[in-house]
């Protein structure tokens, strides 16, 4: 292909399209107006005009999780691009692939303090893979073809690219390389043989061993590999919240989410493991509780595509640097050969251990008082009618750990959440994204009413481009997590959670604000009237539905292990510590 001249802008769209991007979500401004100009000639792009530029981040996050696929979202300068900080540090926390291109001011007037002038590189150093600042509009198609490489190979991640608006306007020739050149980037893939050997071999060997599985197995798309493992060897499977379908909740090995609200069973396996093999997970405070008590026993053997993850919490008696698809191939393999030569893992007993803290301690909740409805009932009736083929997308809170817990997740990739970094306002958003990404299946948001009010005007979005997604808002009427931990450590003094959205006063009237935007907006108040609420907007596929279930506000996600406790003091419920014997 011949260089052909057009201007930066022209270039940057031209290098969309080679890259593939069909969906883009943003918002123009001064600075990147150059680059909205060709944009609306693009016939491969869609641009989706967002209300505000943490919804084009979270869009384009949901988007991704959804697809696996590199997720878009553009800004202008200055507070554009500051608004694009939250759904960047997300990205980068839940290792989410996603370039966000933002506009520069001119490059003669960069560090002048400029009208909208923001070092945005600077701000987002931190909470990029990595990121640019092009001022040169020859090397925007280079910068480009390597901000969506870096994001989606290795361990995804966001990447900014920043174009100074000079650069955008001035002429330039466009020519499509198809080489990276990139020596300082070559993630490790393959896994170190004789490392895999030995995980096998102690995988065999051990007597109380705990898959820990983390959402690099998903993020890899290996599933298949994982449930085979499973499968050859029968062990005990966890799954993080960001792994959450990974394997299917009916797995008869799987146990259910472990750390801080999981099961008691997943978190008396870690902690009584004689080994935890970790796939793609990065024992995260949420999951270990208090560092030096977690698993006390286990030998770690630690599969991350990133290095820096291993031994960084907690010290990896059996390191593996590798994607999780390769990891776990090899590993199958290398179980299947010790399967071969009459090895097979001896876990009867543990098993018999685990399942008795399974019959006695399941997930459960309390009935609320007579007439209102339990937010978990609500939710899992959601699960259960929209089934496992729907994905489901999730605020910050408890609304999150129930929608995490009572819905049966059968397949990767259906369950969205903001885990490391807990967004409020993520669900409404990242719902929208993942809808696009995912036109065919129905996407439920499942929010509170405190999130709900941080990027409800996505709404209007949905409601222009024709994305009909269902929103759940689970209206306590309070910041309810937050309200928990007021009732659990601050004596019940509620300073600052009550939001008057639906106890006393409906500030604001969810039904009606959904009307507002074009929505249908429907209301259930009482318990009887769940299953038909649920039927009803599922039966609506042309609009967004906004659901205001009004709950019980004294709800309380159990289990929990708080803050900085040891996992071993998990609460089953309020002042309910359970036992757990070993069995020898
Ligand atoms: C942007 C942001 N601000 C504050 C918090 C702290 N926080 C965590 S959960 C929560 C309450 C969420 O309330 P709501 O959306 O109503 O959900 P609920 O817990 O009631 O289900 C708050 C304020 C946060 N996670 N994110």
């Amino acid at each position: 292909m011949s260089p052909e001249p057009m201007t930066g802008a022209q270039s940057l769209v031209r290098s969309l399209e080679a890259i593939g991007v069909d969906v883009v979500f943003g918002i123009p401004g001064g600075a990147i107006l150059p680059l909205y100009d060709p944009l609306m000639d693009s016939r491969t792009v869609r641009h989706i005009l967002v209300r505000h530029e943490q919804g084009a981040g979270h869009a384009a996050e949901g988007y991704a999780h959804a697809t696996g696929r590199v997720g878009v979202c553009m800004a202008t300068s200055g507070p554009g691009a500051t608004n694009l900080v939250t759904p960047i540090a997300d990205a980068y926390m839940d290792s989410v692939p996603m370039v966000a291109i933002t506009g520069q001011v001119p490059s003669a007037s960069i560090g002048t303090d400029a009208f909208q002038e923001a070092d945005i590189s600077g701000i987002t150093f931190p909470i990029t893979k990595h990121n640019y600042l092009v001022t040169d509009p020859d090397e925007i198609p280079k910068a480009l073809a390597e901000a969506f490489h870096i994001a989606g190979t290795g361990r995804p991640g966001p990447v900014l690219v920043d174009v100074s608006k000079d650069a955008l306007q001035a002429r330039t020739t466009f020519e499509w390389g198809d080489k990276l050149d990139l020596p300082g980037y070559r993630p490790v893939t393959k896994p170190h043989g004789k490392q895999v050997r030995e995980a096998a071999r102690l995988l065999v060997e051990a007597r109380r061993p705990v898959l820990l599985v983390g959402g690099g197995v998903i993020k890899a798309r290996a599933t298949a590999e994982l449930r085979r493992l499973v499968d050859l060897t029968g062990v005990p499977v966890t799954t993080t919240l960001m792994a959450r379908g990974a394997l299917p909740d009916s797995h008869p090995r799987h146990l259910g989410m472990p750390g801080m609200h999981g099961t008691v069973a997943a978190v008396a396996a870690l902690q009584q493991a004689d080994l935890v093999v970790s796939l793609g997970a990065r024992f995260d405070d949420r999951v270990t509780g208090k560092l030096v008590t977690f698993a006390p026993h286990a030998t770690i053997v630690h599969a991350d595509i990133d290095p820096a993850e291993i031994s960084k919490n907690r010290h990896a008696d059996v390191p593996i640097v590798g994607d999780a698809k390769e990891v776990l191939t090899e590993l199958v393999a290398a179980i299947e050969a010790e399967l071969a030569e009459g090895r097979h893992p001896d876990i009867a007993g543990w098993w018999r251990q685990l399942d008795g803290l399974r019959q006695t301690y399941p997930l459960g909740y309390a009935e609320p008082p007579a007439g209102e409805i339990s937010p978990q009932h609500a939710i899992s009736r959601i699960g259960a009618i929209a089934g496992p083929e729907a994905l489901y997308v999730a605020g910050v809170g408890q609304h999150q750990m129930w929608a995490s817990q009572f819905i049966s997740y059968e397949h990767p990739n259906t369950w969205i959440n903001s885990g490391g970094l807990g967004t409020m306002g993520f669900a409404v958003p990242a719902a929208m994204g993942a809808k696009l990404g995912m036109p065919d299946r129905t996407v439920w948001a499942i929010d509170g009413d405190g999130c709900f009010q941080m990027t409800n005007q996505e709404l209007a979005t949905c409601v222009i481009n024709d994305i009909p997604i269902k929103v759940a808002v689970i209206n306590n009427s309070s910041l309810g997590m937050v309200r928990q931990w007021q009732t659990l450590f601050y004596n019940e003094r509620y300073s600052n959670t009550d939001l008057h959205t639906s106890v006393g006063r409906r500030i604001p009237d969810f039904v009606t604000l959904a009307e507002a935007y074009g929505c249908v907006g429907l209301r259930c108040e009482k318990p009887e009237d769940v299953d038909a609420t649920i039927e009803k907007a599922m039966s609506i596929n042309d609009v967004p539905v906004v659901v205001d279930f009004v709950v019980h506000r004294d709800a309380m996600v159990w289990p929990m292990v708080p803050a900085g406790v040891s996992n071993d003091d998990i609460l089953y419920a309020r002042g309910m510590t359970p036992t757990f014997d070993r069995e020898e």
